[in-house]
């Protein structure tokens, strides 16, 4: 596919989604808000400047809060299903905006085209559980200690969730946040990552068209742009009930601690240095598929990217070998060209990060398998193309223990038992993501037991990657310990009430407490 291509199909893109080349940085809906200085969105695929974005001022950020404030109060009266239609509709939108909105994600963040439409369908997929879910956000009721009581409990919306995304995933995670607040009956504020505001853009104008159609305010869904400064603002309010933020370690300790401060609650989604154990018993075939999709899938940018390999030392040089050779296969590209497996890193600093990677892991006693480098010349202009990595190293080594968000995978050798490996898997300070390569029940299942992984998510025969939406999302320790998406994560969206209703003609006390006058 030539340059010439790209741009054509951008232009559609942007222009089916009503994104301008300059535009407006705050939003409450359909209306939107000149703001201060702009941001430049630079695309990673060719290096050109896709558009602007006005960066949210003082001033935008209070009118969006006032808006937010007074959409609440409509929006928790509309009931849960109705409020769950809306998501529906919202679900049939990016249906039809698929290739659209995923082409612009390609674009803008670099990743393959595959997976940018992977990521719109990520966003359909919570819209479809959030419908079901509008019938039920069920408490529980329980039996009381007093004669002629009931007790049971119940959710109730909570406000404004303030959502802060990654580059990484520029649309999906807003989407795992706003489609189970929305039903839950909260309005949202959406500071995307300062790296992909066009895609956020276009994510507000689609939802913003089915708030109109259902004559719904202004303030339900909120955009606001910027840097961290931008953030800080939502961090510090109070009137923000819920902040939830994905990103790095560094950025998620800042932001629970501005949260907590004023005992708000946070949802964290941090960092990962997730591994994939594979043992004697391991099929290999799966072992090396699911091991390079790991690593080098969204170029190594996802938090849930396969970081470590722990290897039984029997199988090693097979496992070794194996992906020495099929790294050779990996073509690198542009990444709306389907014949490519791997895209750009997300800027310039990005790549910097990974050379100084690299060259740390050789300094601190590690050994290149797959050298790496930075792609130059026709097709790499952007100077964000690099090549996958394979480094040999061990576990205690500082860049090792550290989340490097580009794509370099660490070998390591264990021997004896599974527990050993499972040893170097939890000796980390993240605790997102981890797999067991295995055919064998009692390996797999010391994996999954306590003793076994400490992460959030545990798998066996696949890789680290590409949860599904139904389960939980999120990660011990460092990672946060905040869960998105699917099973009952919509909890943190409300806020729970107990409920003793008294319906005998007597006023006995708990606790078996007497109290006559
Ligand atoms: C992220 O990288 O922040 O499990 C989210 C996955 C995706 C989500 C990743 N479904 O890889």
């Amino acid at each position: 596919m030539t340059t010439a291509t790209v741009v054509k199909d951008i232009e559609k893109a942007l222009q089916s989604l009503g994104v301008q080349r300059e535009n407006k940085g705050s939003s409450t809906g359909s209306q939107w808000f000149a703001g201060g200085d702009m941001i430049t969105s630079y695309s990673p695929v060719d290096g050109e400047a896709i558009g602007s974005v006005q960066m949210t001022t003082r001033e935008d950020y209070e009118k969006v809060v006032e808006t937010a404030e007074k959409a609440f109060k409509k929006w928790r009266s509309v009931t849960a299903p109705q409020r769950g239609e809306i998501v529906r509709q919202f679900a049939e939108s990016l249906r039809k905006n698929k290739e659209a909105l995923g082409t612009l994600v390609s674009y803008e963040m670099g990743k393959s085209y595959q997976e940018g439409l992977g990521e719109v369908q990520e966003m359909i997929d919570i819209c479809d559980f959030a419908v079901g879910l509008s019938r039920q956000l069920h408490g529980l009721t329980m039996h009381s200690e007093r004669p002629g009581h009931r007790m049971y409990e119940q959710y109730h919306p909570l406000g404004i969730v303030g959502i802060i995304s990654a580059f990484n995933f520029p649309v999906a995670v807003w989407s795992w946040n706003t489609a189970l607040a929305w039903v839950c009956g909260d309005v949202c504020i959406w500071k995307p990552s300062e790296k992909t505001p066009l895609t956020a853009v276009a994510c507000q104008n689609l939802i913003a068209e089915v708030l109109k159609d259902n004559d719904m305010p202004e303030g339900i869904s909120c955009l606001i742009t910027g840097d961290y400064k931008v953030g800080e603002m939502m961090t510090h309010d109070s009137r923000v009930p819920l902040v939830s933020a994905t990103g790095s370690i560094r950025m998620g300790k800042i932001v629970a601690q501005a949260v907590a401060a004023r005992l708000g609650k946070s949802l964290l989604e941090l960092g990962g240095n997730n591994a994939i154990i594979v043992t004697p018993d391991a099929d290999m075939k799966m072992t090396v598929i699911g091991a390079v999709f790991g690593a080098v899938g969204t170029c190594g940018q996802r938090c849930t990217s396969t970081r470590r390999l722990i290897i039984h030392e029997s199988v090693y040089d097979e496992v070794k070998n194996s992906l020495v050779d099929a790294y050779k296969q990996l073509r690198i590209g542009n990444p709306l060209d389907e014949n490519n497996h791997v895209g750009p890193l997300i800027d310039k600093d990005a790549v910097e990060k990974y050379q100084a990677a690299l060259k740390k892991v050789v300094e601190e006693g590690g050994k290149l398998l797959v050298e790496g480098g930075v792609l130059e010349g026709e097709g790499y202009e952007s100077g964000c193309y690099v090549k996958p990595a394979i480094a040999e190293a061990e576990n205690h080594f500082e860049i090792v223990q550290e989340e490097t968000f580009a794509p370099i995978l660490y070998l390591m050798k264990y021997s004896g038992d599974v527990e050993n490996a499972i040893d170097i898997q939890n000796g980390v300070k993240q605790g997102l993501s981890s797999a067991i390569m295995t055919t064998n029940l009692r390996e797999s299942e010391r994996f999954l037991s306590y003793a076994g992984s400490d992460c959030g998510i545990a798998n066996v025969n696949i890789g680290t990657s590409g949860a599904e939406i139904g389960g939980a999302f999120g990660g011990e320790k460092e990672t946060g310990g905040g869960r998105e998406s699917g099973s009952d994560a919509w909890k943190i969206y409300m806020r729970r009430q107990t409920n003793t209703i008294n319906y005998s003609d007597e006023l006995p006390l708990a606790q078996g407490i007497k109290f006559d006058l």
